[in-house]
């Protein structure tokens, strides 16, 4: 692809994020969203063209303008939109997190038209922007995901929160691929490609990929389960033997098992009440304490369905501690 577009801005740029204790809503305000741009933030603004081309192992290729794109069954559902965190850093713990909702056309119907080959077994999607990241020239960005998981609601979206996408979330177009990492969901979206193999970029390679205990490496894609306390803010003085009702939000790719509140360091945990929400979209938590005595600080961490729980250090769904004083 050829670089023919022009920049609002030029090299990386990000939002900074919203503090847990500012995300009261359950569906965040698109100012108050995450902000991640590797390369830069692209003015598309002749969209009369902007065309969304899919090819690769299909049986027809096709190249959709977004007139026609958007003239196709409209989906829409609320996702939670989380930022892997620095891929220089991968462990460090991220709270780059906000719940959208999100409008735009299936991938899978798109497919469906194009008729995919049995030999492809990935998803390559390209973005329209390009540069140098972490001192490397990268090329367009390009991300990949399993063709298997297009069964579900990956989605080529033009709306979030309900009107166009800004310039900084992807327009005119981008993936939304619901239960993974934000890397995952390119903006600025040109090309769709059908694969046999993974994608050879920098972002699928050279970065987010996990080591794993045994020495093996996974891609970032599902999200692990992650918690985050919203009530009380951090620093909150409570009342000896008042009732506070603490919440905030969880969720995770693995179905959510339960959510747990410590009040003493970790040492003991307590169930909460889980509201669970539909598909895609954060949970909320409740839990009813009556503030212990000598107590320092409140944690939540959430258990998936498989077992996963948060860990306490090292990851980047770490637990996440927000310190209290007692009165
Ligand atoms: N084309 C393109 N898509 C991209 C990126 C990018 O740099 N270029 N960043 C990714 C990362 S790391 C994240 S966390 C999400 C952030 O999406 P948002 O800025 O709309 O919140 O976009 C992803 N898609
Ligand atoms: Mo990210």
């Amino acid at each position: 692809m050829s670089d023919e577009f022009t920049y609002k801005t030029r090299g990386f740029f990000g939002r900074i994020p919203s503090e847990p204790h500012e995300l009261t809503d359950r569906i965040t305000p698109t100012r108050a969203c995450i902000v991640l741009c590797h390369l830069g933030v692209l003015d598309a603004q002749a969209v009369e063209d902007w065309k969304l081309e899919i090819g690769g192992l299909v049986k027809t290729g096709l190249v959709l303008s977004l007139r026609e794109l958007k003239s196709l069954p409209k989906r829409q559902f609320v996702s939670v939109h989380q930022c892997a965190g620095s891929p220089l850093a991968p462990d460090k713990p991220t709270r780059r997190v906000c719940n959208v909702s999100w409008a735009g056309v299936r991938l899978g119907d798109l497919l469906g038209m194009a008729g995919v080959d049995e030999t492809a077994r990935f998803v390559w999607s390209h973005g329209a922007d390009s540069g140098e990241f972490g001192g490397i020239e990268c090329g367009h960005y390009l991300k990949d995901l399993p063709l298997s998981r297009v069964g579900s609601d990956v989605l080529v979206a033009y709306e979030m929160n309900g009107a166009e996408l800004i310039a900084e979330n992807g327009f005119p177009l981008r993936l939304v691929v619901p239960g993974y990492y934000g890397t995952n969901s390119v903006k600025w979206l040109r090309k769709i490609e059908l694969r046999s193999e993974r994608a050879p970029s920098v972002f699928t390679t050279r970065w987010y990929n996990d080591l794993e205990a045994d020495g093996s490496s996974r891609p970032v894609w599902g999200i692990a389960p992650q918690s985050i306390i919203v009530w009380p803010k951090p620093d909150s003085q409570l009342n000896r033997g008042g009732l506070v009702q603490v919440w905030g939000w969880a969720w995770g790719d693995a179905n959510l098992m339960a959510v747990e509140l410590s009040a003493d360091e970790g040492a003991t945990w307590q169930e909460c009440r889980l509201e669970r929400a539909a598909e895609w979209s954060w949970s909320k938590f409740v839990y009813d304490l009556f503030v212990p005595e000598g107590c320092t600080g409140l944690l939540s961490r959430a258990r998936s369905r498989s077992g996963e729980l948060q860990p306490v250090t090292g990851r980047r769904n770490a637990i996440y501690r927000v310190p209290i004083s007692v009165l």
